[in-house]
Parts: structure tokens; sequence; C-alpha cells
């Protein structure tokens, strides 16, 4: 149809361009209408747009069509060759009927997508020194269902959110000195069709290899707003239960580390790696072989990424302290960071220990007595509708940013 959605442009195939008639059919006209919306494609020498319009609007005319009933509400061009070889033109216009759905139903991806560029293009010169580490903690988009306000809804939310922390870190750089940003990609970036033994399929329009092109992108879109900020960046991602690529017999796993999930982290830090000068100083980490979890020092506060489908909803700290008991990594962690629960959650143990840690640090073992800080961060999807129907509720989505040095944890805030 006429109009371009924000996924259909992030979906964008490197397609070859179009190739011109060699019947010297270059100039030619198209008029599609479909209800209240028609769509009229104009192919033709170089133009101004003004010019390409009064064109596309002649065509309405000639197709019966009043040219006041009919206001543009879309308009995409390109350019290539023609077969007498010089520069063509092909106009694309929407419109919709004025007065109807169709009409002011127009997406303002302009907008959106002007709002990408901005960042983009911030000329920063000199990547920030600090003793902080910003944190941008998201997950469960689920890319790729169709539940609430669907793909297009999610992946919108993901890069506002993504944009309004980079807004927020010059923000915090007020109150601290922040040398550090970490961005948590914590699992169930897809809606994968594993989810269920498969029960999820029909819910799910978008193919496997469209889920994962938009996660790598939207993680793409990461990377180039956030690197040119700090002096050190790193991107984590841990597999969730929906990134799974295939289970047998509906529940039989391979390898714990194989994920699309990942996968889509490792695709972009390849891309990184091919422009040392901008990217050499981001860092990329997944989990080990047939690991779920990653721990990483962040300014001195020693964080543990996990999905978070290893544990009972609550039981978080017990968890933790189980892995704690087995000697994982997470033994030293003081920040837990996770997702899977799809609500924001930020719980910390450790007032008990204050008298504990003072003994401690007669004793010198203050590090291990920090105290413990679990965030668990909402969905980018809008809702559940299974559990809305469950439930009665809806999702509240949002991404978490949080500012850390030496285990302390705060200012925690939810970007909605
Ligand atoms: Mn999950």
């Amino acid at each position: 149809m006429t109009k371009t959605s924000l996924a259909d442009s992030l979906l964008a195939l490197p397609a070859a361009p179009p190739i011109p008639s060699r019947a010297g059919g270059a100039m030619t006209r198209s008029l599609d209408v479909r209800g209240n919306v028609a769509e009229a494609t104009i192919n033709t020498a170089v133009a101004p747009r003004a010019e390409l319009e009064g064109q596309a609007r002649e065509l309405l005319e000639q197709y019966g069509l009043a040219p006041s009933e009919w206001e543009v509400t879309g308009f995409r061009t390109s350019r290539w060759t023609m077969a007498n070889g010089e520069e063509g033109v092909s106009a694309r216009f929407s419109y919709g009927r004025v007065g109807t759905e169709a009409a002011p139903a127009a997406p303002d991806l302009d907008e959106l997508f002007a709002l990408i560029e901005l960042h983009r293009a911030s000329p920063i010169t000199v990547r920030q020194t600090g003793e902080h580490a910003f944190i941008v903690a998201l997950g469960d988009m689920q890319f790729g269902k169709i539940d609430g306000d669907g793909v297009e809804g999610t992946l919108r939310r993901a890069i506002e959110y993504i944009n309004k922390a980079a807004d927020a870190l010059a923000w915090y750089r007020k109150r601290f000195d922040i040398g550090h940003i970490h961005i948590a990609w914590l699992g169930d970036h897809i809606e994968g069709f594993v989810s269920q033994g498969g029960a999820n399929t029909w819910r799910t329009p978008l193919t496997l290899s469209e889920q994962t092109r938009l996660v790598r992108r939207v993680m793409m879109h990461a990377l180039v707003t956030f690197a040119p900020l700090a002096e050190r960046v790193t991107m984590v991602a841990v597999p969730g239960n929906h990134g799974d690529p295939q289970r047998f017999a509906g529940k039989g796993v391979t390898r714990y580390d194989d994920s699309h999930d990942t996968e889509a982290l490792i695709a972009v830090s390849e891309a990184a790696a091919m422009d040392p000068a901008r990217y050499g100083h981001v860092e990329f980490y997944t989990p080990e072989l047939d690991e779920m979890t990653v721990t990483l020092d962040l300014a001195g506060t020693v964080t543990g990424h996990v999905h978070g489908q290893q544990f009972t909803p609550g039981k978080h700290f017990s968890w933790w302290e189980g892995q704690a008991f087995g000697g994982s990594p997470l033994t030293d962690a003081e920040l837990l960071l996770a997702g899977h629960l799809h609500h924001f959650l930020h719980e910390e143990q450790g007032v008990l220990k204050t008298l504990a840690r003072k003994i401690g640090e007669r004793l010198g073992i203050r590090k291990r007595l920090r105290p413990r800080t679990f965030i668990q961060v909402p969905a980018l999807e809008s809702e559940s509708t299974w559990y809305r129907h469950r439930k009665g509720v809806r999702g509240v989505p949002g991404i978490v940013i949080a500012v850390t040095k030496d285990g302390r944890t705060g200012p925690v805030e939810v970007i909605r």
C-alpha cells in the first residue's frame, strides 16, 4: 500500500535499484486507488518537488479524481539512470481522501527519522572521561508480535527511548562525571517462533530474519548514538527464552548461549570492528559457551546480566544466592540487571548490613559486604494480550537508565 511504516523502512533489504525499461518506457505514470487512499507514481526527468507534485495532481484529474478532495500524506523519491544515460527521478505521492481516516493517518515518520538524525549528527570529537558509569538497560521488545500496538509501536518506543536516554545523559553529566556508557540488552529482543512450542506463530507476522534485522538495526542505532559520547562504551546481550533459535519436540534446547538475542549483537560488533576510528573503544560481550549470564565491571560496580526466565517471579535474590553458592561469576556482582517479567522492579538488599559493613571494613573485607541491587526492566512491547485477558492489565513500557560507581547504583530512572 501507499504509506511506508517505520518497520518497513528499517526492514528494507539492500535491493538493487530498478533497471529502467530498455523499450524507452522510462517516462511513465501510474495511479493506484484503493478506497480512501491513492498512490501516484511519476517516473520522469529530475525536477523540483512542486513540479512533480503538479504532475501527480494532473494524473489524479486525468482519472476523474478532483485534486481538491485529496491531500498528500506521503512522498517518496529515488533517482536512477534512464536508458538514455540521463538521470531520472521516480516520485511517489500518497494521497488520502480529505475528511476520511486515511488522510490524517499518515505516520509522522519524517519526524522520527529527524530525531534519529539529530543524535547521529552530534559533532562530538572528544569522548568524555569520568569516574561514573551510565547504564541504559532494555529488553523484551519481542519484535514481530501483533499484541498491543505491534511492531511499529515497539520499534518507535525503542528508538525514542534510546534517544531520550542520550538526552538524559547530558543532564546527568551536570551531577556526575560519566566516562563509561553501558548498554544492557536483556533478552527477548525478538518474538521468535519457539515460544510456547510455536503456539505464538499465527500472532507473529514478521519472518524470523525480519525480526533479527530489526534488533540488529536498533542495536546499531544505540551504537551510533552512544559511541561518540564516552571514552569507554560497552554493550552486553544475554539470551532470552524467545531468542532460542529452535527447540526440539517443543522443549529440548541447544546450547544455552545459542540465541538470536545475542547473535544480533555479535553481528553489530563485526560491523563496528570495520571502523576502529569511530568504534574501536566500544566493547561487546555475550555469555560464554553454554552460559546465560554476563558479568562486567562498570566503574567499580560488578554488574550481572541475566534475562530472568531462570528464576521464579519474586525469587531473584534466592536465585542469585544460589548462583553465588555454586561459584558463578555473579558471586561478586553488586548489581543484577534482568528482564523477562515485563515490569519495572528495583530492590536492594543491604540495609541490615550497615553494621556488618562497619565490621567488615575493620576486617578489610569491605567489598564482599556491599549492598546488592536488583533492577528488572519493563518490557518495550505495549502489552501481552494473553496477560491482559488473564489479569486485565496492560504493560507499562519503558527502559531504565542509572548511574553507578563502586557498587552504589543511583539515581535509577525509568524512561517512558
Ligand atoms: Mn522472557
